[in-house]
């Protein structure tokens, strides 16, 4: 403990092992053809929301284009995202789901 606090320039030394990962959002685009139903269903089952917390997002998403899904370390929002991406190809909806900086 340096009382460094997090502004990055204490040395690794000092402060071993105490770096956050950088964070990663997890975004899901509108478009004019996923059923609201299937975002929902998506929602669900990749982001763990309830059916009151998804339908939430998913208006969100239909109404400003764009809504986070979570923030995640890099491997779990590149996963989640090419998860979400997979299973909309799969059912032949456009549906897009990317990966931003925090
Ligand atoms: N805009 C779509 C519709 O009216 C619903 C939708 C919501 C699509 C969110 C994608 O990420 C999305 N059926």
């Amino acid at each position: 403990d340096d009382h460094a606090g997090d502004s990055g320039l204490a040395t690794a030394e000092a402060r071993p092992q105490l770096k956050r990962p950088p964070m990663y959002r997890v975004v899901l685009l509108n478009d004019d053809y996923t059923p609201m139903d299937f975002v929902v269903e998506v929602l669900m089952i990749f982001f763990a929301m309830d059916q009151e917390k998804a339908t939430q997002v998913m208006m969100a998403v239909h109404t400003q284009g764009k809504g986070v899904c979570g923030v995640y370390t890099r491997d779990v929002a590149e996963t989640k995202s090419a998860h979400v991406n997979h299973y909309a190809r799969e059912n032949k909806h456009p549906l897009l789901c990317e990966v931003e900086t925090v």
